[in-house]
């Protein structure tokens, strides 16, 4: 099958090698760049321009469902939402776990379900729950450190198999907290086990997380969310020697001017014939879902009609 089409639902075969590859992106010396999804469509796009992974975020994931980004969408919901993606792609994906919905329990049987539906990792930040969106006020309670190490152990124990990837974000800096607080939690997270933490920054400039990828060196692979520092380079990720790029909300986004502008033009035209042009093909959409697939399996599948064959 074509990688540009809505198969991974079929391809479970061909895909039995996601989570190796998710560890492979994250552990590379190479950068790597993740591509957020949020729901069958936007997993299809990404993986046909080219990314090689996938980051299921709980902003853009929350955004479609209609919720806030601060835990108000449950967490079978979240799992639900990554079993669509992980159907449309054939590329691995890194699930946004927020804080772990919870206290250990509920980190290890939300690791574990998406582990299930095929997950290839899985992201847990160092807030109590509810979390709220990095970018949004000046709250940010940050977990006791110890009991985040519960958190990450227990998904660390439960998820079978050495590939599922996890990943510690320190959301140091977003508290306010400064980069000796960050290094030490990061430090600690390591001892626990994770295979790559996450520097999460809301400054306009890269400043910060660079400083940090100079004090942590080679400790563990590390990952960044250039959101807010989004003018800053990748040459420079590359000189600083940072793992992944995750690229983390912005399909969400794009869909939303996209269909504002459709809609606006509707309205004010009453006549879709302006957009026609603007507009995905029907074409595109069948061939994104599949529809050949389903065609070709019919002729196997379905008795010959009368009058053929
Ligand atoms: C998300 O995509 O949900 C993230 C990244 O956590 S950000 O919203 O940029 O903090
Ligand atoms: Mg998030």
């Amino acid at each position: 099958m074509s990688e540009s089409v809505f198969n991974g639902y079929f391809s479970t075969a061909e895909n039995a090698d996601r989570t190796p590859r998710m560890r492979q992106l994250i552990l590379s010396n190479e950068l790597s760049f993740l591509m957020e999804a949020h729901d069958a469509l936007s997993a299809a796009i990404a993986e046909s321009a080219g990314f090689k992974g996938l980051w299921a975020s709980g902003l853009s994931i929350s955004s479609s469902l209609g919720f806030r980004d601060a835990n108000e969408a449950s967490w079978t919901q979240v799992v639900e939402a990554v079993e669509r993606i992980v159907d449309a792609a054939n590329i691995p994906v890194l699930v946004d776990g927020d804080s772990g919905f919870g206290n250990f329990n509920n980190a290890r049987l939300a690791a574990l379900k998406l582990w299930q539906r095929g997950a290839a990792g899985l992201c847990l930040e160092d807030k109590s729950f509810p979390k709220m969106n990095s970018f949004v006020g000046n709250e940010h309670a940050l977990a006791d450190i110890t009991e985040f190490c519960g958190r990450l152990k227990a998904v660390k124990d439960t998820v079978p198999g050495e590939d599922f990837v996890l990943i510690a974000r320190i959301e140091a800096l977003i508290a306010g907290r400064g980069l000796d607080e960050a290094l030490t939690r990061a430090h600690a997270y390591a001892d626990a086990g994770v295979d790559a933490v996450l520097i999460h920054s809301r400054r306009s400039d890269a400043g910060q997380i660079l400083e940090f990828a100079r004090a942590w060196g080679n400790t563990r692979p590390l990952v960044i969310v250039p959101t807010k520092y989004y003018r800053t380079p990748v040459s420079a990720y590359r000189e600083a020697g940072i793992s992944t790029v995750i690229w983390a909300n912005h399909n969400m986004r794009a869909a939303v001017i996209a269909m504002r502008e459709v809609c606006e033009r509707i309205f004010r035209e009453e006549s879709i014939a302006g957009i026609e042009g603007k507009v995905a093909g029907l074409e595109d959409v069948f061939s994104l879902l599949g529809y050949d697939e389903l065609a070709a399996a019919e002729e196997r599948y379905l008795p010959a009609r009368a009058g053929s064959g």
